[in-house]
């Protein structure tokens, strides 16, 4: 089978020691112009991520190329140049430290992603029990269309015995005893992926045990063969999927499944005038009640001096109600703090995730008070609500009402909010894509994208996803590399921080098609955009949601496939982490990679130290997969390199047809 291979993929080029040797020095490293304002006008003493990077370089040269082991106490061992120092006190090779630690934090991802997605299943649970009175089945009809998927029988059943019946479904997935594979993977992708999965022993029965598993197989004296480290790091990467997928279905059965709509991003969108709550994390669960409570306690707002309140968005709590309720984005990660620095920001309530530690020194500069929420999840000197679903909206009126509290305290005088802000239209659900396409053909409406590939008006597609990293400058690789794909004709979706750093810079509008896509791209938005009726027009990006939502991409790459009758490693469709930095984004990464995607992530994860492992990620994956990585830290080239990657498909794809009707013979399913 020939490979594909780009001349400069596989070969290490040690760019993150590389990265840590220029040690910046200037903390103001953002393209993002409010995050500048910030960093540039705030007062003394205020500390950021920014400041905190600067004092960190240069980086440990062992960690960041992967080659240091502290798997046990005899460690740390670090893998040097010459015998016998050339492996571990234990005898592990280059190849198996620098393997056990990127599939540990494939672990790290997961747990979280299905932590998510098991809160959403439990809470489902308790809907359907009559025991979390203040939620409710918002979207009926997806509700029933999961219930179709995972093989449940919907007809005449009452909702509230189906949404029980989906919830221990899903619960099912976390615990199941039996050999059958994840539900919530096998209904949702091809059967060309079926097959692979189980050729290859990847294919999950159990979240839970899985990533046990591979904590068991990676501890000292065990598993020190590479390729079956990654194997089982790419088996914990799809029941990341699967509690994604979990997740995200759930929230939408819960809250509704999002719909074209529009609203800001920005820290502009905070409004000096109002009692400022920023929801912080990742779980609408709770993000939903505040925003509630919030509708109902105008008026104590009022009564305390202010026109009312707003509640802003940071990170993926931010997407998730930006994308149901059109609340505002004000950060993403990188900026989180900054949020605390306008001064105006009188509450931060959190859930779980990406919410960092450094918060709490900042907000003791100013009134601003921190209110965290999960147990699992506490910040030391904040408020603290061991939140209860079946108590949920009177909590979400109690972290409210502490927020207006302390807007009475806030100094008018320290206030600073940048003017930054960016008109957004979100919303963009495989279901909203799907009712958008079908106003051009109502019977096969992902025909529309791939007749547009065929014809060569689009290039194909980019996923973007991932968040800020302190090693680059904040955005900057997601807005070059979404410039440079929008250039050339490729359709964007954006999901996670990198869709908060495309919303911010206003690529999320109508304007942004005008000003940065090709002919070709222009072309096809245009005419969806006049069939569907899209008011105000479609953006540039695609906003998919938040990060556990790159399932509806993965979706919509599923869907992709089976209309053009091909597995999804000949599908024309990448991804990119530009700025990839939690445990979660490489999880992420991974499934991608076994979903037959290849996938650009633009910080070197730490592999640099094994060329064994290098080529595994970069090179054999494809083969065996049809996806792989490209770890490239320069924003254009990882921009060309993902356009080789879709150029080479839609070639490929173009060549098989023609072969196939050629000799009448099935299309051929290599890659
Ligand atoms: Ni994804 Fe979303 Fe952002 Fe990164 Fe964190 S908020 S879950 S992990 S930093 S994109
Ligand atoms: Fe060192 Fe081996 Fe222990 Fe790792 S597991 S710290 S390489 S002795």
């Amino acid at each position: 089978m020939p490979r594909y291979r780009e001349s400069t993929i596989g070969q290490i080029t040690n760019q993150a020691v590389a990265k840590t040797r220029q040690r910046p020095k200037d903390p103001c490293r953002t393209c993002d112009p409010a995050s500048e304002h910030m960093l540039t006008t705030r007062g003394e003493g205020q500390l950021s991520q920014f400041d905190r990077y600067l004092a960190q370089q240069p980086q440990c040269s062992f960690g960041l190329t992967g080659i240091c082991c502290r798997l046990c106490l005899q460690g740390p061992c670090r893998i040097l140049p010459k015998e016998p120092g050339n492996r571990g006190i234990c005898g592990a090779r280059d190849y198996a430290i620098v393997a056990r630690n990127l599939v540990r934090s494939i672990a790290g991802g997961a747990s979280s992603h299905s932590d998510h997605g098991r809160h959403a299943a439990e809470t489902l649970l308790k809907v359907a029990e009559g025991k979390a009175p203040d939620y409710k089945i918002t979207d009926e009809e997806k509700l029933r269309s999961v219930a179709a998927r995972i093989g449940l029988e919907v007809e005449g059943v009452p909702t509230k015995e189906l949404a029980k019946q989906v919830a221990l479904k899903a619960l099912e997935d976390y615990g199941r005893h039996t050999d059958e594979p994840c539900t919530f993977l096998w209904s949702t992708i091809t059967e060309g992926r079926r097959k692979k999965f189980t050729h290859c022993d990847i294919a999950p029965t159990a979240i839970d045990k899985t990533i046990a598993q591979l904590l068991s197989q990676t501890v000292m004296g065990m598993d020190a063969d590479p390729v079956n480290i990654i194997f089982g790091g790419l088996k914990t990467a799809l029941v990341d999927y699967t509690g994604m997928h979990i997740g995200t279905d759930i929230s939408d059965i819960l809250f509704g499944t999002p719909k074209p709509i529009v609203s800001e991003a920005n820290l502009g969108t905070l409004d000096a005038d109002y009692v400022n709550i920023a929801t912080h994390g990742h779980n609408p669960t709770l993000s939903e009640m505040v925003v509630e409570a919030a509708r109902e306690l105008e008026d104590e707002a009022k009564a305390a001096g202010a026109k009312g309140i707003r509640v802003v968005g940071i990170c993926c709590t931010g997407n998730e109600l930006l994308m149901r309720q059109g609340v505002s984005l004000a950060a993403n990660q990188a900026s989180q703090e900054l949020a605390i620095m306008t001064g105006a920001v009188d509450a931060v309530i959190m859930d779980v995730q990406c919410f960092i530690p450094g918060l709490k020194a900042l907000s003791e500069c100013f009134h601003t008070r921190l209110i965290t929420t999960n147990e699992m999840a506490k910040i030391p000197g904040s408020y603290h609500f061991d939140f209860k679903e079946e108590r949920a909206l009177e909590q979400a009126r109690d972290m409210v009402r502490l927020a207006i509290e302390a807007y009475k305290n806030r100094d008018a005088s320290r206030v600073n909010i940048p003017a930054e802000k960016h008109k957004v239209i979100a919303g963009f659900s495989l279901e909203t894509v799907q009712e958008m396409l079908a106003a051009v053909n109502p019977d096969r409406p992902i025909k529309v994208i791939t007749d547009a590939i065929e014809a060569g008006e689009i290039k194909g597609l980019c996923l973007f996803a991932g968040c800020n990293n302190m090693k680059s400058p904040q955005d900057e690789a997601h807005l070059t590399i979404a410039k440079e794909l929008a250039k050339k004709d490729v359709l964007l979706l954006a999901t996670g921080c990198s869709a908060g750093a495309l919303a911010k810079a206003g690529l999320m509008t109508p304007a942004a098609v005008e000003a940065y896509a090709g002919e070709g791209l222009k072309s096809f938005l245009r005419r969806l955009e006049e069939a569907s009726g899209m008011e105000p027009g479609l953006p540039l990006v695609w906003h998919m949601g938040s990060c556990v939502d790159n399932t509806r991409a993965a979706d919509l790459l599923t869907a992709m496939a089976n209309e053009l009758g091909v597995d999804t490693p000949k599908v024309p469709f990448v991804a990119t982490a530009p700025e990839a930095m939690h445990e979660k984004a490489v999880s992420i990464g991974a499934w991608c990679v076994t979903m037959g995607v290849p996938t650009h992530v633009g910080v070197m994860p730490p592999v640099e130290g094994s060329p064994l492992v290098y080529g595994i990620v970069t090179q054999i994956a494809h083969d065996v997969y049809g996806g792989h990585f490209i770890l490239e830290e320069d924003p254009k080239e990882g921009a060309r390199k993902l356009l080789d990657a879709l150029e080479y498909r839609v070639w490929k794809l173009r060549l098989h047809r023609k072969a196939a009707e050629k000799y009448d013979t099935e299309l051929a399913a290599s890659w």
